[in-house]
């Protein structure tokens, strides 16, 4: 069980392109987060390298990094009471096809790595990634 207050979520290029960006939000808001920081960036390559670190050697990292790089994203660092565990809640599984009905991957998803939206897996994740996306100063 986490402990923490905030999570990193990634709206994903796929769902940026399709016009998600705020249906996401709705559904962020609507399951009681409050958003503290948030702002549009296209990864680079190497930006991306390092915040996929953890997967690299896995079959899937050369086409996440191709697809993280595709296109403008929205980082977003979300809070609520145990942030980590509720909002992977309301994510849905990795693969799309096989998230629960409702959940934001089953709602706007395509299939992997197109699963439209990214959630910190552990406090320790959560702490390490929200640094990656902002400063102290953007966070409100
Ligand atoms: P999650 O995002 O649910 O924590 P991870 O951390 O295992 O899942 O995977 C990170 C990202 O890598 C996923 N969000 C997805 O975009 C991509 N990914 C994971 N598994 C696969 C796979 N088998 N094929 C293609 N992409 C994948």
């Amino acid at each position: 069980m986490s402990t923490g207050i905030f999570t990193l979520a990634l709206i994903k290029p796929n769902a940026v392109k399709s016009g998600y960006t705020a249906p996401i939000l709705a559904k962020i808001h609507e399951a009681g987060f409050r958003i503290s920081a948030m702002k549009f960036v296209q990864l680079t390559v190497a930006q991306a390298e390092i915040f996929y670190s953890t997967h690299k050697g896995q079959p899937f990292y050369d086409g996440l990094l191709e697809f993280m790089t595709s296109g403008p994203i929205v980082a977003a660092i979300i809070e609520k009471e145990n942030a980590v565990e509720e909002y992977r809640k309301i994510l849905g599984n990795t693969d799309p096809r096989k998230a629960a009905p409702g959940t934001l991957r089953h709602l706007f998803g395509t299939q992997l790595p197109a699963n439209a939206v990214h959630g910190s897996d552990s406090d320790e994740a959560a702490i390490r990634e929200c640094s990656f996306f902002f400063s102290a100063f953007e966070r409100y």
